[in-house]
């Protein structure tokens, strides 16, 4: 029977759209499965969304909306977000799902009856206006207002019952922290003494009821933590969560190391389930060197990111910058020099000339390897010890490293040609089989590369594997396909392309300028630079004549009702004053249908009409895009509708 390898990611919380931390940790997640495949495991991948708590209930509230109801559109938005970016999880848990609520209920229950319960009162400084307790200070952090010493009865978590047994665990698995600076901080938390933890609040309701004693709601990490194990079967499915409990790695940012490496394997030692068998913990990325928010506009979404670039362009990026563990800076500069310089000039020339030799040479078909020479036998040394060290650093969670020593591997790839100078053996028919051996060499070198690069930039790897002719899914390709001379010599290597295109500078900057856009891709890849006044920069301003084209016009919504089998779409009546249209728009997400009738709005009435989803679209509204989030356009004041913006 295979070995099961189980890896789940943080459950993030459902009050933004995904962005570049979270698809971080999810590519890492990505990677580090895909290479488990490959050694032959057999793998679950669980990511999911964490989605009660007071932020989410009042920023439903906010919005005159069912806090469901907003969670539903969040939820669905990650999960859509890593499958269009081909993230490859096995489980999406949901902490507002039936089966998440019943294991919630099973482990609060199995901790109770431990006698590590007990109901006390909680204390602390409240926030009256934003419904919260605050962790220190006389001021709220979120709203400035002083806040007010508060008592409510909540039940407690004897945590500090669980010191030694901590200490003991972490003395007997020293390596359960990685990386180790990370557990020599939990090691230390540990030591200074445990407090007696809080679980159940009683001053909102959007969350799980404890069992028995409903005036109460679960504190959102005893619920959200649960959702590891009630995504594998954990009361609902005892098989299920028999073969993949305990989890191999926990991945998480190093911003909730705490509550994985502390409360959460304490809960579980309470109720009598083995702890977690690995917590890795990464680092943070700052955006052009800053924490990223909203409000200094240096967000970037997820879908953003895939505006700008193809997939494993920020994968690569995301993975090779960074060691595992370290904080790093986001940059879109630093991504395309990253890319330019790895992925199209070593990894896709080294592809295209090789193969591009064999065409000219063999008339593409793969020559024989022969008895190797020196320079050859040194080749593929240098091949094995690559893979060597690309399974010990990926074994140990070391992508980064795994990925040097692929490319040290292209580099020296790209030598041999250089020294064995096929193109000059091509010249003299009697050194056609030194020919065919060099070539040879290079290919298959070559098909290890794309083996080994399949976790990391799937698309690219498996492009190489069909240009060598080798068709079957990438999958397919287990850790033994790693041993040399796997290329069989006589087939026919298959129709050849550029891997990777370049990204221009000039090009690639405005479509980074204009990334928030919808359809930013699409208006990018056709937008040509400008010069300035100045000269040499790029420039996106456009002249009065071109905005003239865009004719918008103030309407007030009629109607807004949902589209069938779409989450994002709305189709909307809009009065413009002398006609009434149909608009649809991808506004589900923030708007409900029932809050729409009667604003004003601001209507694109002259692009040519669309259909989505099935639905005709005569023009658009306008909205600014907030870190993804559309908010509508309108007006303070009375205008009458019909009337043009200018
Ligand atoms: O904490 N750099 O959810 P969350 C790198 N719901 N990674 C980042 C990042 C950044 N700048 N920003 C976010 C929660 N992340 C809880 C988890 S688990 C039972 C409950 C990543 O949406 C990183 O993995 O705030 C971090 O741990 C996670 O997003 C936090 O996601």
């Amino acid at each position: 029977m295979s070995k099961t390898f189980y890896l789940t990611t943080p459950l993030y919380y459902v009050n933004d759209v995904p962005h570049v931390g979270h698809t971080y940790t999810t590519v890492i997640a990505d990677a580090v499965v895909r290479y488990r495949r490959m050694c032959g495991d057999d793998v679950s991948f669980l990511t999911g969304t964490d989605e009660h708590g007071l932020k989410i209930e009042r920023s439903a509230r906010q919005q005159g909306i069912e806090p469901q109801e907003l969670v539903d559109t969040y939820a669905a938005e990650f999960r859509e977000t890593w499958e269009r970016l081909g993230l490859s999880f096995d489980e999406f848990i949901r902490t507002t799902q039936e089966r998440h609520y019943r294991a919630v209920a099973k482990l609060f229950r199995a901790v109770k009856r431990s006698g590590n319960v007990y109901l006390g009162q909680y204390q602390g400084n409240y926030c009256v206006g934003c419904e919260a307790y605050v962790a220190e200070g006389r001021n709220c952090p979120d709203c400035g207002r002083p806040t007010e010493f508060m008592t409510e009865d909540s039940y407690f978590f004897k945590l500090s019952a669980f010191q030694e047994k901590l200490l003991r665990f972490y003395r007997e698995n020293p390596d359960f922290v990685v990386p180790r600076s990370r557990m020599n901080e939990v090691v230390r938390f540990v030591e200074g003494g445990l407090q007696d933890l809080s679980i159940s609040r009683t001053s909102f309701r959007w969350g799980i009821p404890v069992p028995d004693d409903e005036k109460h709601i679960f504190y959102v990490w005893f619920d959200a933590l649960t959702g590891y194990i009630s995504g594998m079967g954990y009361g609902t499915d005892d098989e299920k969560f028999e073969t993949w409990w305990p989890v191999d790695v926990h991945l998480i940012g190093k911003d909730i190391l705490r509550f994985h490496a502390v409360y959460w394997p304490a809960f579980l030692m309470a109720a009598g389930l083995a702890p977690p068998k690995r917590i890795l913990s990464h680092g943070w990325w700052t955006i052009e060197g800053e924490k990223m928010s909203k409000s200094k506009g240096n967000f970037v979404t997820a879908a953003e990111l895939s505006n700008v670039v193809q997939t494993d362009y920020f994968r690569y990026f995301l993975l090779r910058e960074i060691p595992l563990g370290s904080d790093g800076n986001f940059s879109f500069d630093g991504l395309r020099t990253r890319v330019n310089s790895d992925l199209v000039n070593d990894l896709g020339n080294l592809s295209q000339r090789t193969l591009k030799m064999i065409r000219s040479y063999f008339g593409g078909v793969i020559p024989k390897g022969g008895s190797a020479d020196e320079r050859g036998r040194e080749l593929r040394d240098f091949c094995s010890e690559t893979a060597r060290l690309y399974r010990e650093r990926f074994g140990d969670l070391q992508i980064n490293k795994a990925v040097e020593a692929v490319w040290e591997l292209i580099s020296r790839v790209n030598k041999y040609l250089v020294v064995n100078e096929p193109w000059i053996l091509a010249k003299d028919p009697n050194r056609r089989a030194q020919l065919g051996s060099v070539l040879y060499h290079a290919a298959e070198a070559l098909r290890l590369i794309a083996v080994m690069l399949g976790p990391i930039v799937p698309e690219g790897a498996a492009s190489i594997m069909n240009q060598l002719g080798i068709h079957r899914p990438l999958e397919g390709n287990r850790i033994s396909s790693l041993e040399w001379a796997g290329l069989e010599s006589g087939s026919t290597i298959g129709k050849l392309s550029h891997i990777y295109p370049r990204l221009d500078k000039k090009e690639f900057r405005v479509k980074v300028k204009n990334r928030r856009a919808p359809g930013a891709a699409a208006a990018a890849a056709g937008a040509e630079p400008k010069k300035t006044a100045a000269g040499g920069q790029e420039d996106a301003r456009i002249d009065i004549k071109e905005f003239a084209k865009v004719r918008m016009q103030v309407a007030r919504i009629v109607s807004a009702e949902s589209i069938p089998k779409s989450t994002r779409l709305l189709k909307l009546k809009v009065d413009l004053g002398s006609e009434v249209r149909q608009v649809v728009a991808g506004i589900a997400g923030q708007y409900s249908p029932e809050s729409l009738p009667g604003r004003l709005v601001v209507i694109v009435t002259n692009l040519k009409p669309a259909k989505l989803m099935g639905v005709e679209s005569n023009g658009m509204i306008v909205a600014a895009s907030d870190g993804g989030k559309p908010v509508l356009a309108t007006f303070t004041e009375e205008v009458r509708l019909g009337s043009v913006l200018t």
